[in-house]
């Protein structure tokens, strides 16, 4: 299978450079398709329809769209664990699912064609930050039920790469694997690549010495500071990929060699940007929350799925060449957000807010306290050793750096609190930057 995909390559990255209009008709084509699908075999979908009083002869233009209604996570926890599957089971040959905060995970499943779309997906990310069959691509994103793992494995191998199916965890042994087995490119969260950076350092190890010049980041949000810190630290190319267990997992979108913005595979994936007030469409450029519709997916097609991920869409178009559009980083997402004493602040803006000051490291724990019925922040951040050693001096004028770095961001003076290195829990996999320990 994977020397075929290789073959097949050219073929399959084509659709990231079709004219639009040419791309437009596949998407409409595409719509009416899976809108009958979902209509013919997912109750809830048809109930809305009925409801609504649209039929897919409805869908004319790729406009008619904004009369779906909206798919959000808790239709997926109704019909726990298979009412929304298009497809008997019997034609689903793998699940996954998404742990969520709270309760029943969410669960997803995928057909024999899903799976290859998926790999192509993913096989047209590699090839999107530069990667190709030479690589050794060491895939530290976690194998099991979460989608990071399985979904980078099928891309990298589609592609014709070598891959290490190392999974998250045991950081020495990564360190090991990375040295010994040559490896060139590395998949995992940006926490935990900090995490394995810093182990390296600590052992002795530069990164910069080692043949990995590429880093496959996702799954959490990372901000510009966070990418310029591992750059310069690692010399690795640090890449954004997006996705979500609801559209298929990674390979939603990816960065190319621009860095700047995340193409979306909208040959498969249809973005909307909505005011998350009103659920109105908003045009390109403006801000708002993602809207994803699957336009190929089998066994679990999503119609206007609310991913309450805040971005926009770019209007410019891309050096690279592809026709797909791009979205701006993902920094943010409507249910992260924190109100404190009126303010809203986001975690990405205290994160950016402490990496822009010099002589930080990128591990830092936010929690919310309250103090006499006042809604406070904390911040610990660690420094380095160096900074932490007795120089008093030098820890207090830091400690105000990143007091007030912080207060121009969000507009609210926080505490901060300076911490010896290792303090705060590193993680292997998606990174719990928010404790609230405020009384409700
Ligand atoms: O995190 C899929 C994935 C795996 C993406 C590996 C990239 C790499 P879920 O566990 O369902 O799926 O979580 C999806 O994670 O709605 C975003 O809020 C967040 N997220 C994912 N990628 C990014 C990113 C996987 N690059 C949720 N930047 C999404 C910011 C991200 N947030």
């Amino acid at each position: 299978m994977t020397k075929q995909f290789y073959d097949n390559f050219n073929d399959i990255s084509a659709n990231d450079y079709l004219p639009r209009e040419q791309l437009a008709d596949l998407q409409l084509q595409r719509l009416k398709a899976v809108v009958k699908k979902v209509y013919e075999n997912v109750e809830l979908f048809r109930q809305r329809l009925d409801e609504k009083n649209i039929s897919v002869d409805d869908i004319k233009s790729l406009k008619d769209l904004a009369k779906l209604p909206f798919t959000v996570k808790t239709d997926l926890r109704d019909t726990y664990p298979y009412g929304l599957f298009a497809e008997p089971l019997s034609n689903v040959v793998r699940l996954h699912a998404s742990s969520g905060t709270t309760g029943k995970p969410i669960v997803v499943g995928y057909t024999a064609n899903d799976i290859d779309t998926w790999a192509s997906v993913m096989q047209r990310s590699f090839a999107c930050c530069g990667l190709h069959l030479n690589d050794v691509i060491q895939n530290a994103y976690g194998y099991g039920l979460f989608t990071g793992g399985l979904g980078a494995h099928y891309g990298a191998e589609a592609i014709g790469a070598t891959v290490v199916p190392i999974s998250g965890g045991n950081t020495a042994r990564q360190i090991m694997v990375m040295k010994d087995f040559g490896v060139t490119a590395i998949c995992c969260t940006p926490s935990y690549f900090c995490f394995i950076a810093e182990q390296c350092e600590e052992m002795g190890i530069d990164m910069k010495d080692l043949p990995i010049r590429a880093g496959i980041f996702g799954a959490e949000p990372w901000t510009e500071e966070m990418r310029i810190q591992i750059e310069n630290m690692t010399g690795v190319k640090a890449f954004d990929i997006y996705g979500l267990s609801e559209i298929i997992g990674p390979g939603v979108g990816i960065e190319c060699k621009e860095q700047n913005g995340l193409h979306i595979f909208e040959d498969h994936f249809y973005p909307e940007i909505i005011n998350p007030e009103t659920g109105e469409v908003l045009p390109d450029g403006q801000e708002g929350e993602l809207v994803i519709t699957t336009l190929t997916k089998e066994a679990f097609p999503m119609i206007r799925y609310r991913t309450r991920d805040i971005t926009s869409i770019m209007t410019e178009k891309c050096s690279c060449g592809r026709t797909i559009r791009k979205i701006h980083r993902i920094g943010r997402r409507s249910d992260d957000m924190m109100i404190i004493r009126g303010v809203n602040v986001f975690p990405s803006q205290i994160e950016a807010a402490i990496l822009a000051v010099e002589g930080t490291v990128p591990h830092y724990q936010i929690t919310l306290y309250s103090d006499n019925g006042r809604d406070n922040i904390q911040v610990e951040i660690e420094v380095t050793p160096e900074v932490f050693s007795d120089k008093v001096r030098m820890m207090e004028n830091l400690q105000h750096q990143l007091t007030s770095s912080i207060e121009e961001t969000i507009g609210l003076r926080v505490k901060v609190i300076l911490v010896a290195p290792h303090t705060i829990t590193r993680s292997e996999g998606k990174a719990k930057r928010v404790i609230d320990n405020r009384q409700n």
